[in-house]
C-alpha cells in the first residue's frame, strides 16, 4: 500500500472519465510504438534512405518524451500544457521541414532550402508562443506574424522551389511529396484554429478549453505518425526501384 502510495504520487492518476487524459495516455503509448516501428526498420534502407526514416523515428520519439510529461502534467494539474507543446513543436516541425528537403535531395535540393524551411518554422513557432503566452493581449497581432509564416511554408511547397524540385524528380518522389503538402495544408491548420478558439473574443467559446487538447492530440497523431509513414512507405518503395 506504501509503495503504490509513493508510485501514484509520483505519477499522477487519470480519472476513468477524464478523456483528455486518455488521449494524452494513447497518444504517448503510439507515438511510442511509431519511433519503434521507424528505429527497428533502419536496418533495411540503405545510406540514400536511412537518414529520413531515422528523422521519422526522431520526431515521434521526441513526441513520446513530451507527451509522458504533458500526460502528467494533465494529470497533477488538470491544465493544458502549453508550454511543453511548444517546445515539443519546436523540436519536431523543424525536423518535418527538414524531411522535404531530404527526399528532394535527390532532385539536387539546396541546403538554402532547408534554412528557409527551417526559419520559416520557427518564426511561426516563436510569434505563436508570444501570442498565446507572453503577450495574450496581442495575440491576434502575433498570430498574424505566425501565420504569415505557416503561409510561406505552404507556398514553398506547393507553390515555389520544393514543389519545382519534387516535379523534376517525378515518380514516387512527387507522389509522396504531393501527400506531404496535404499534410501541411489541411493538418496542420489544426493548429491555428485551435489557437483563435483559445483566443478571448474570438472563437473561445466554440471550444470549452481542454477539450483543444483533444484535438491536438489526435491532430499531432496523424500529422506525426501519418507524415513518418509517407516516408517510410517512399523509401520502401524506392528501394525496391
Ligand atoms: C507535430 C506538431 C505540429 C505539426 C505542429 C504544428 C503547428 C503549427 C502549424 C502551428 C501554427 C500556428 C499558427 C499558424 C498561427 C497561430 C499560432 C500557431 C503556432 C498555433
Amino acid at each position: 500500500m506504501k509503495n503504490f502510495m509513493f508510485i501514484s504520487s509520483l505519477i499522477g492518476k487519470l480519472s476513468p472519465t477524464d478523456y483528455v487524459g486518455f488521449t494524452f495516455f494513447v497518444g504517448c503509448m503510439a507515438m511510442m510504438a511509431a519511433s519503434a516501428f521507424f528505429f527497428l526498420s533502419l536496418s533495411q534502407f540503405d545510406k540514400k534512405w536511412r537518414t529520413s526514416v531515422l528523422v521519422s523515428g526522431l520526431i515521434t520519439f521526441i513526441a513520446a518524451v513530451h507527451y509522458f510529461y504533458m500526460r502528467d502534467y494533465w494529470a497533477s494539474f488538470g491544465e493544458s500544457p502549453t508550454f511543453f507543446r511548444y517546445v515539443d513543436w519546436v523540436l519536431t516541425v523543424p525536423l518535418m521541414c527538414v524531411e522535404f528537403y531530404l527526399i528532394l535531395k535527390v532532385a539536387g535540393a539546396k541546403t538554402s532550402l532547408l534554412w528557409k524551411m527551417i526559419i520559416y518554422s520557427l518564426v511561426m513557432l516563436i510569434t505563436g508562443y508570444f501570442g498565446e503566452v507572453v503577450a495574450p493581449d496581442s495575440a491576434a497581432f502575433w498570430g498574424a506574424i505566425s501565420g504569415a509564416a505557416y503561409f510561406a511554408i505552404v507556398y514553398e511547397i506547393w507553390l515555389g522551389e520544393a514543389s519545382k524540385l519534387a516535379a523534376a524528380a517525378g515518380g514516387e518522389i512527387q507522389k509522396s511529396h504531393k501527400i506531404l503538402c496535404w499534410f501541411v495544408l489541411v493538418g496542420w491548420a489544426i493548429y491555428p484554429l485551435g489557437y483563435m478558439m483559445g483566443t478571448k473574443g474570438w472563437y473561445n467559446g466554440v471550444i470549452p478549453s481542454g477539450n483543444i487538447d483533444v484535438v491536438y492530440n489526435i491532430a499531432d497523431a496523424i500529422n506525426k505518425i501519418g507524415f513518418g509513414l509517407v516516408i517510410y512507405n517512399l523509401a520502401v518503395k524506392s528501394q525496391k526501384e
